[in-house]
């Protein structure tokens, strides 16, 4: 990991009450302990996030931006106040940047369909991985045939990372929009997003950042980034299902059309025309998940109390613990050791189908993804069809990663 928090910081880290505040953590899975290693499909919810969402729902339910009575004035100030907590939390310039939306599938069609599709031109490219997920493929897919544009795709290496010479090298002026991953859910793999944007800004070409699986694990600073688009999903920060968050430059936003109409986005409406509010209304038509955005700005006071420095160095170690761990399995073989990389392992045992270690891991309590991950072409590249794949948290512990390999040891012996 790439965040260093000081000793200090980890010494006063106290695992065991971090966990207790998580009450799904205690639960046992076919009788043995439950040791979660799913963290880079969803997160689990602190007691703060689930309180926030149940408190809004017993105390304070109303829609937004409608209603002058108070519990209307609370709950549009409740919601309002999240998109303040994820302003800072990314360090966008102004709130009025900050898009709620489901999730970054959701961020990433606004960007193709309100950004995208009318700008593109037959002959036109946008660029991504072949690392990505493919929220960062097909939605570029569906515009470019629509427009005649094309999706190319830069390629990484054997190790899992991104061949940043090949990438600017594809920066040529048919490229309209370039999308990267800020950290691979397969691999693992931080990309150097600030070295990609100088080089697609330096062309004049905007670059949208995945920040799916980065937003939980690293400080994200998105003018330091020096990124066009930033794009996030809150029920991987800890927070609510149905959450996320599109950030964008403002002179995108007030150029862009809504990619949604109905309710709350609009200025004035008549069977002449409609004119539509200024961002970030302008994107969110109709009443959203007032409730999920309440949690996630928990989930974000939640990270700040135990600070990104510290969650980073704690993976950090974890991240350490269990690589070593894996690599004194025989027989395994590890996709993704980028030297910059987060605490996401995917992995295939000779023999072992992805599916079936996952099965019988789940038996022993275990926890851990199996299949493409939603990036097809990184399989492709890979030439496998599926891998198993384990992702940490801060509150994962060793022992857990030592009931893994444990685990992982039952099954072999099983399978042999
Ligand atoms: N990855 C996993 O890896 P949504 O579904 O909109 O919340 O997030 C989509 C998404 C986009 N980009 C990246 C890099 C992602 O990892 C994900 C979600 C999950 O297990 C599910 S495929």
């Amino acid at each position: 990991m790439s965040t260093q928090a000081s000793r200090g910081d980890i010494a006063a880290f106290d695992v065991a009450r971090i966990r207790a505040g998580f009450p799904i953590l205690s639960r046992q899975v076919h009788g043995k302990p439950l040791v979660y290693f799913d963290n880079a499909n969803t997160s689990q919810k602190p007691i703060e996030v689930i309180d926030a969402v149940d408190r809004f729902y017993r105390e304070t339910n109303a829609n937004v931006a409608r209603a002058v009575h108070s519990l209307g004035e609370a709950a549009t100030s409740a919601y309002e106040g999240a998109r303040d907590k994820i302003a800072r939390f990314i360090n966008a310039p102004t709130r009025d940047e900050v898009i709620f939306t489901s999730g970054t599938t959701q961020a990433m069609n606004t960007v193709a369909y309100s950004y995208a599709l009318p700008r593109l031109q037959p002959g036109d490219e946008i660029l991504v991985t072949t690392m990505e997920h493919h929220a960062n493929i097909v939605p570029w897919q569906l515009v470019a045939a629509r427009t005649g544009a094309k999706v190319i795709a830069a390629p990484i290496t054997q190790s899992g990372e991104l061949i940043v010479e090949e990438f600017i090298a594809r920066l040529n002026p048919r490229v309209k929009l370039a999308g990267v991953t800020h950290v691979s859910n397969v691999l693992g793999t931080i990309n150097p997003i600030r070295e990609l944007a100088k080089a697609c800004r330096a062309r004049g070409i905007p670059l949208l950042v995945d920040g799916s699986q980065a937003a939980p694990h690293l400080a994200i600073d998105v003018q330091a980034l020096g990124c066009d688009f930033y794009a996030l999903t809150g029920h991987k920060l800890y927070g609510p299902t149905g959450t996320g968050v599109l950030w964008a430059r403002k002179e995108l936003l007030a150029e862009m059309p809504p990619f949604f109409g109905g309710g709350e986005m609009i200025r004035t409406v008549s069977f002449d025309g409609t004119t539509f509010a200024d961002a970030p209304h302008k994107f969110e038509a109709g009443t959203p998940n007032i409730a999920g955005f309440v949690g996630l700005g928990a989930a974000i006071d939640y990270v700040n109390r135990i600070g990104l420095d510290t969650i980073g160095a704690i993976e950090g170690e974890l991240a350490a613990y269990m690589s070593d761990a894996l690599k004194s399995v025989p027989g395994l073989r590890l996709f993704g050791e980028a030297k910059d990389k987060a605490a996401v392992f995917s992995f295939l045992i000779d023999g072992v189908h992805a599916h079936d270690l996952a099965t019988l891991l789940d038996h022993e309590g275990v926890a851990v993804r199996s299949g493409h991950h939603c990036a097809h072409p990184l399989m492709q590249f890979y030439g496998v069809p599926a891998t198993a794949r384990a992702s940490l948290a801060f509150y994962n512990t060793r022992e857990e990663i030592d009931a893994f390999i444990a685990a992982i040891a039952k099954v072999r012996k099983l399978l042999a």
